[in-house]
């Protein structure tokens, strides 16, 4: 199969609060919001600045030798800095002080203060930064999540994969290419968890990744200034194409009980389907009482079973709902949408 075309996201101009409920919300698909005011951090966040107002607060980040972060071979380490240190070091292409090669890779998803209860917020972490990132209020205050800084060395790639809340991604300064593939080719994708294995997402291996191709490539350029709508449950690759400076923000799409009370990450399947998954695992253990040829048929009966009262489409690609109960509307194609709104 040839590989597919790749679609661009659509770029929406004067988007306010209302029409983004309105129009762009509901289609849950990704969408480039350009020109939404983001306050005075578009301008006055140089490497100077920030380290300034930063400060020497330590982070943990990630490092690399190479700017293509493997979370299989695991190539990367964490080590800590203190903010300031790491914003300089971030921006440069060679280091003076360095932990692994002096041209390595610097990578922060800023954390909570309790990393393994508490979300990140910028306005705890980062007080002083804070006050220069207007967080577009584009939900209900009770909705959000969190505020996650998301900085990086100019070529460092983050692997493909989705987090379980609605997300707008601020790109404040730099440039950042950003892949993103549907939940619907969640089974083209070789997931692991919550990531997909094929790293190599530009020139993947397709002896060991053949369904790959099968995947829609939906693809942007953020611009500083620029926030993508990233919907939960769509898979995203970031590739920084210059330094640059990010904030993510988190909110809660679902009723706050669907998600598990334990996840700062926002990435932690809701409650529900963490359920469905486990009973399924309870299902198969059952099968096994079975040989191998009535595992088969029904183990195919199963899946048929599934498809036919959980998939919005069938797995042909038509348009035609399997589920006659579901009042979701197909949306329309991003094809068909003009690049500019
Ligand atoms: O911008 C990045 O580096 C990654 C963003 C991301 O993964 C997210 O917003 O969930």
């Amino acid at each position: 199969m040839e590989r597919r075309e790749k679609v661009e996201v659509p770029i929406f101009t004067e988007v306010d609060r209302d029409s983004f409920v309105r129009d762009i919300y509901p289609e849950r698909r990704p969408a480039v919001l350009r020109g939404v005011h983001l306050g005075p951090c578009v301008e006055k966040w140089t490497v100077e600045y920030l380290g300034q107002r930063g400060g020497d607060k330590e982070v943990k980040v990630h490092v690399s030798t190479v700017p293509q972060m493997d979370f299989l071979r695991k190539n990367f380490v964490y080590r800590t800095l203190p903010f300031n240190e790491f914003v300089k070091r971030a921006s440069e292409e060679k280091h003076s002080n360095f932990f692994l090669c002096e041209d390595e890779s610097y990578y922060l998803r800023s954390l909570g203060e309790d990393v393994r209860k508490e979300p990140a917020d910028l306005s705890k972490q980062f007080p002083d930064l804070a006050e220069d990132f207007q967080i577009p209020h584009f939900f209900e205050p009770d909705q959000f999540f969190s505020s996650v800084f998301r900085i990086s060395s100019c070529g460092l790639q983050l692997w493909t994969h989705y987090d379980v809340m609605d997300n707008l991604l601020a790109q404040v300064t730099g440039r950042k290419r950003v892949v993103l593939f549907s939940p619907q080719d969640a089974l083209h994708l070789y997931l692991s968890g919550d990531k997909s294995e094929v790293l190599d997402i530009d020139s993947p291996d397709l002896k060991e990744f053949p369904e790959f191709v099968k995947a829609q490539r939906y693809e942007c350029v953020l611009e500083p200034g620029d926030l993508l709508f990233i919907p939960a449950l769509w898979f995203h690759n970031t590739l920084a194409l210059q330094f640059g400076v990010g904030v993510n923000v988190f909110w809660r799409h679902l009723p706050a009980q669907s998600y598990d009370k334990k996840d700062p990450y926002g990435n932690k399947d809701p409650l529900a389907a963490a359920r469905a998954l486990q009973a399924l695992e309870r299902a198969l253990h059952t099968l096994d009482e079975l040989p191998a040829d009535y595992r088969d048929f029904y183990g195919r009966r199963m899946i048929q079973r599934i498809q036919k009262r959980t998939y919005l489409f069938n797995p042909s690609g038509t348009t035609e709902p399997d589920n006659p109960e579901c009042t979701l509307v197909h949306a329309p194609n991003l094809e068909e949408s003009p690049a500019e709104k």
